[in-house]
């Protein structure tokens, strides 16, 4: 037996019987892509050169706040969840690493997780702190906001939580931190927007200050949800203000699907292109969340 779930040998016979077809079809796109003047080995570079993170709560049966119904075989931890991310490597090729959210998948073995990624092919890409729920030991609740929170061992607790993100990333390989924030407010005048914003980046700040110089630091905006009326991070505008103000380690995150209807999102890209702030993407398809 192999690490993999899935025996090397199945997918090569797999592979096998479509091979022909698959090589037709693509010396005829290479003949047509050539008639306009575009080699197709280069596509085909920088198409194999891309791939994409994995996160590790897309495995197991998804849910909403609403309910969730599991199903049999469900990865029990990160153990089996990089597994399940392995099987999705073996089939696409194109997921090579895999995105961890702490403390969801939090261990106390981290050499051998790293050991069993590496056994399974697979990395460890940008690191995912949670400030948006209470974990059960945490002695100061984010129901009132994490990061932007207006009590100061609230904002503390929620660095400190960044922070041991980053040096469980360092023990993975990881390169990056992605943080999002649910804080916000239910009502008018609930919180002050400014204030709220000015504690929020000055507690990235400190997050900023236990960043390696090898890493980047991702920012993701989201309009609304879980608050109704405002939430601190809200759009790319202020995503942009954030990475500014921390420095060049620091990009946005652009999660497909936080984004207001009708918004033409291939220009918040463009833009963030252009200044040398995008720092990645969420695949989402509508308002769903995370
Ligand atoms: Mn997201």
């Amino acid at each position: 037996m192999s690490d993999f779930i899935i025996e090397p040998d199945i997918i090569v016979r797999d592979n096998e019987a479509r091979i022909a077809d698959i090589k037709a079809d693509y010396d005829h796109l290479g003949a047509q892509l050539a008639r306009s003047g575009i080699d197709i080995e280069n596509v085909k570079a920088k198409v194999s050169a891309y791939g994409v993170a994995v996160p590790s709560w897309g495995v197991g049966t998804g849910g909403t706040r609403f309910a969730r119904f599991p199903g049999t075989g469900e990865p029990r931890n990160i153990f089996d969840k990089i597994e399940d991310c392995s099987v999705i490597q073996q089939l696409t090729k194109a997921t090579p690493t895999v995105s961890l959210h702490i403390p969801w998948d939090k261990v106390d073995d981290l050499k051998g997780l790293k050991e069993k990624g590496n056994a399974l092919g697979l990395g460890f890409d940008a690191m995912n702190s949670n400030t948006f729920s209470d974990a059960p030991d945490q002695a100061h609740s984010y129901k009132f906001g994490s990061l932007s929170h207006a009590d100061a061992a609230t904002r503390q607790q929620a660095v400190d939580h960044n922070l041991e993100c980053i040096e469980i990333g360092k023990a993975l390989g990881s390169k990056a931190l992605t943080v999002w924030i649910g804080d916000g407010s239910n009502f008018p005048g609930q919180s002050n927007f400014t204030k709220s914003f000015e504690r929020y980046l000055e507690a990235m700040k400190a997050i900023y200050k236990g960043l390696p110089d090898d890493w980047k630091i991702f920012s993701e905006h989201k309009m609304f949800e879980p608050a109704f009326y405002s939430t601190v991070v809200q759009d790319w505008g202020t995503n942009y203000l954030i990475a500014q103000e921390l420095g060049p380690k620091a990009h946005c995150l652009v999660d497909l699907g936080h984004h207001a209807p009708n918004v033409n999102i291939e220009m918040i890209v463009a833009r963030l292109i252009q200044f040398k702030k995008l720092g990645g993407f969420h695949f989402n398809d509508l308002e769903i969340w995370r």
